[in-house]
């Protein structure tokens, strides 16, 4: 019946159309046939503009499809059905750049013992997170159970392109599988946007880049789209905390403030992003962030830990490389090479490098002391003004950062040679430091934080707090090995990266099953573990010890085409 009914009300209303039609035909040929010939010409004229106009955005529209990767020119990218457009006030990016072609990147696997032992250690832990926690967020590997964070199944996410460096094609396999049908981003929960970006958008990312499996790309951009409205705020910065399946965001509801390192290092993630859709508002929200941090009073180009969402202005004075300050130094340098790294005054993207270039001298003049007896150089931190020899384990990215600076500042003409020194000085001499931070205890791993000692009579170089003995299974040290084994080309930081992953099998190992976060790094009597494997250890901890083992002639992956984001996921560097 009412199928029946549908189809006669269909057939009035076309009838009605044509009735409306053949009327206004009549009354066009009249209304034509009194114009005069000059306005008849003028509306000509005006009508064939018109045509121009449409033919050539058809035009525009179709050099931009031409752009894109090849694999994506029969899949354009479906939009989620909630996508709503963000307001026009975004759109500040003109161009129509798309740098990369993606194409499948092959690997070797591991070539020598060293990576092999690394790739099992991938395997133990990725076994027992299967059997317990599968498709949850991390696996807790005394209890055999799981903790649920952000519930989109991050261990897989992140470890994505660490398999995929290591040639696990059945693990990764798996893996895509699982993100192509369970990988679900309508959790009604609010989220950190960073750990999000960096862990989940830069871990998709990476994946699409090597695979170049559509999938992954439809889910980063799916996130993406998801993500917006957390940047939606008068003064620029992004809110905190992000609802995917809402698409709503807002900060934390003790405080209006955002920390430093999270505002700032969502960077390489969303320019990739739009690098690869073509769709500018990604890159637009992250120059009106990185614009306006460029703009506020940071004086020694070192910045305040917390900034306000709504004022747009730091506040408090303390000042720190650990928790809540690291990535920013780290992602003014990296965002500098993702836009070209030209060392120019007059390139857009200059501030990156003058401003990464400032910090290091203020971090210089104002955090790095050296320690007695030994002489060992380290960077505290500045509590309103009063130093204290305070470091976290998260600092150590930070010689790694300064050797991948020194390695791109090296081939500028002019660039004065003694600070070049500084920056290498500085590198080498902070490797060793967070290489001490793991040699100087029992269990030869390092703990959370150290306090350093500078008096004239001190008879150790640093000690540890009751509560900052833990060891997380960070990667923050082999991360900076790597970058240096990489850049002077010294064995000795292979070496060093080897009794690191020593000392990681003998105490974080769980026998039957997975590694462990541990209480104590002081003694071997009280390590305990935490019951908690962090999915950075597999998407980081591990896939650099892997890479520090690389043979030479075997290297997979060249620093000169690859940025390596915080959470170590592969994003290329744009027409290189
Ligand atoms: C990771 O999520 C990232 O490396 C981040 O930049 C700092 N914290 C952890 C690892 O320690």
């Amino acid at each position: 019946m009412s199928s029946v009914n549908t189809i006669s009300s269909q057939y009035y209303s076309l009838n009605l159309g044509t009735i409306e039609i053949k009327q206004s035909r009549q009354s066009f040929y009249r209304y034509w046939n009194r114009l005069h010939r000059f306005q008849k010409t003028l509306v000509l004229i005006a009508l064939f503009l018109s045509v121009l106009y449409v033919l050539s955005h058809i035009e525009f529209h179709h050099k931009q499809l031409k752009n894109i990767p090849s694999n994506h020119e029969h899949q354009p990218l479906a939009k989620d059905k909630n996508w709503q457009p963000i307001p026009d006030r975004f759109l500040d990016v003109k161009d129509n750049r798309r740098p990369y072609s993606v194409f499948k990147v092959s690997m070797n696997g591991p070539t020598n013992e060293r990576q092999q032992k690394v790739v099992e250690a991938f395997l133990h832990a990725w076994k027992s997170y299967k059997e317990h926690a599968w498709g949850e967020d991390e696996l807790k590997p005394i209890s055999k159970k799981f903790s649920s964070w952000f519930n989109l199944g991050l261990t897989i996410v992140d470890s994505l392109d660490t398999m995929y460096i290591m040639n696990l094609q059945d693990q990764f396999t798996e893996a895509r599988d699982w993100i192509e049908k369970k990988l679900n981003f309508d959790v009604d929960r609010y989220n950190n946007l960073f750990e999000l970006t960096i862990r989940i958008l830069g871990g998709l990312l990476s994946a699409y880049h090597l695979s170049a499996e559509t999938v992954f790309l439809e889910k980063a951009y799916e996130f993406g789209n998801r993500s917006l409205p957390a940047f939606d705020t008068k003064s620029s910065i992004p809110y905190s905390d992000l609802n995917l399946m809402r698409q709503k965001a807002k900060s934390p509801s003790w405080t209006s403030d955002s920390s430093l390192s999270e505002v700032s290092t969502l960077s390489i993630e969303y320019n990739d992003l739009t690098y690869l859709t073509g769709d500018k508002r990604f890159e637009a929200v992250i120059n009106r962030i990185s614009q306006t941090l460029h703009r506020l009073n940071k004086p020694d180009g070192l910045a305040p830990i917390f900034i306000d969402t709504n004022q747009g202005q730091f506040r408090g004075r303390t000042i720190t490389l650990g928790a809540r300050g690291d990535s920013y130094y780290e992602y003014l340098l990296k965002q500098w090479i993702q836009k070209g790294a030209k060392y120019d005054k007059s390139d857009e993207h200059f501030y990156l490098i003058q401003d990464w270039l400032e910090s290091v001298r203020g971090i210089r003049q104002k955090l790095v002391k050296k320690t007695k007896p030994s002489g060992y150089m380290f960077v505290g931190e500045l509590l309103s003004e009063t130093f204290s020899p305070k470091m976290d384990h998260l600092v150590c990215f930070l010689p790694g950062n300064l050797a991948l600076g020194y390695s791109y500042l090296r081939k500028i003409p002019d660039f004065p040679k003694d600070d070049l020194k500084d920056l290498m000085n500085m590198a080498q001499e902070l490797t060793e430091t967070c290489y001490q931070m793991y040699a100087q205890f029992p269990t030869g791993l390092s703990p959370e934080i150290v306090y350093f000692n500078t008096h004239e009579d001190s008879t150790k170089d640093f000690f540890v707090k009751d509560n900052d003995r833990h060891n997380l299974l960070r990667p923050e040290t082999v991360e900076s090995l790597y970058y240096m084994k990489k850049i002077t080309k010294d064995k000795k930081y292979e070496e060093y990266g080897w009794k690191i992953f020593e000392a990681f099998e003998k105490y974080t190992k769980v026998e039957n099953g997975g590694y462990s976060s541990i209480n104590d790094v002081t003694s071997p009597e009280r390590v305990n573990f935490r019951d908690k494997m962090e999915s950075f250890f597999l998407a980081e901890t591990l896939k650099y010890l892997y890479l520090l083992f690389e043979d030479e002639k075997s290297e997979n992956l060249d620093l000169k085409h690859w940025l390596i984001n915080t959470e170590a996921h592969l994003i290329p560097i744009p027409n290189t």
